[in-house]
């Protein structure tokens, strides 16, 4: 089956275009090592396209400490911190050939192409991917108040692009994300660990497998 009526793609980041989760793992684990947390990768895998605030409260389960609320801005400010600098290793190697061939093609054959990540760490993924001039518009952790599985990221990318809902097909890695999208009417590809998720319309086990499901 191909979509015949979709005229844009959105795309989520981390874990689709890009795979900064042992960043991630690393930034968390090293906090949760000076907090005396157990964190392990069983751990880390739960904490796939949600927020850095319920990240760090589903880490905090292994924990008997009680912190206030500014003291967990602190502690997660100080994983964003040290994250930020292992970004900073990015370049633009680090993205496939197959994804940046499946993009271009993509926009070749008329699809407004769109980010929509929770991270606020986004546009600086991007530009040090040198990724950023792929795409039409860019809804990210920075201009939503509510994360994934709320659809707010992708109505927002869908609004930049001036396309409806129902034209957008969101690709991502998290069962968040293709919950976020099914609940405001968009078509959602899983990918990665959300191909296994049965709410997906599609799944596929490649990115350029997206060639065969548009025309
Ligand atoms: P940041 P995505 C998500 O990116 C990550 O998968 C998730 O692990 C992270 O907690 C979240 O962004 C917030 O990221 O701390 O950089 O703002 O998959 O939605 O592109
Ligand atoms: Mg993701």
């Amino acid at each position: 089956m191909k979509y015949t009526d979709k005229k844009a793609f959105i795309f989520d980041l981390d874990g689709v275009i890009i795979f900064t989760d042992r960043f991630h793992y690393q930034a968390w684990k090293h906090l949760a090592d000076r907090l005396g947390i157990d964190f392990d990768e069983s751990v880390n895998h739960r904490l796939r396209g949600i927020s850095r605030a319920k990240s760090f409260d589903i880490i905090l389960e292994k924990s008997n400490c009680y912190y206030s609320r500014p003291e967990k801005e602190k502690f997660i400010e100080q994983k964003n911190e040290y994250y930020k600098g292992l970004l900073k290793m990015l370049s633009p190697s680090d993205i496939s050939r197959e994804i940046r061939d499946t993009l271009w093609e993509l926009k070749g054959r008329g699809y407004q192409l769109a980010i929509g990540s929770s991270s606020k760490n986004a546009k600086f993924i991007l530009s040090r991917t040198a990724m950023t001039d792929y795409f039409d518009a860019i809804s990210d952790g920075t201009n939503i108040s509510r994360p994934k599985p709320d659809p707010e990221v992708f109505q927002k990318a869908a609004q930049f692009m001036n396309v409806n809902p129902h034209d957008c097909i969101v690709v991502e890695d998290a069962y968040a994300g293709i919950e976020a999208a099914k609940c405001c009417g968009m078509a959602a590809i899983g990918i990665g660990e959300a191909s296994s998720c049965d709410k997906a319309d599609f799944s596929i086990q490649y990115f350029s497998q997206l060639l065969d499901i548009v025309p």
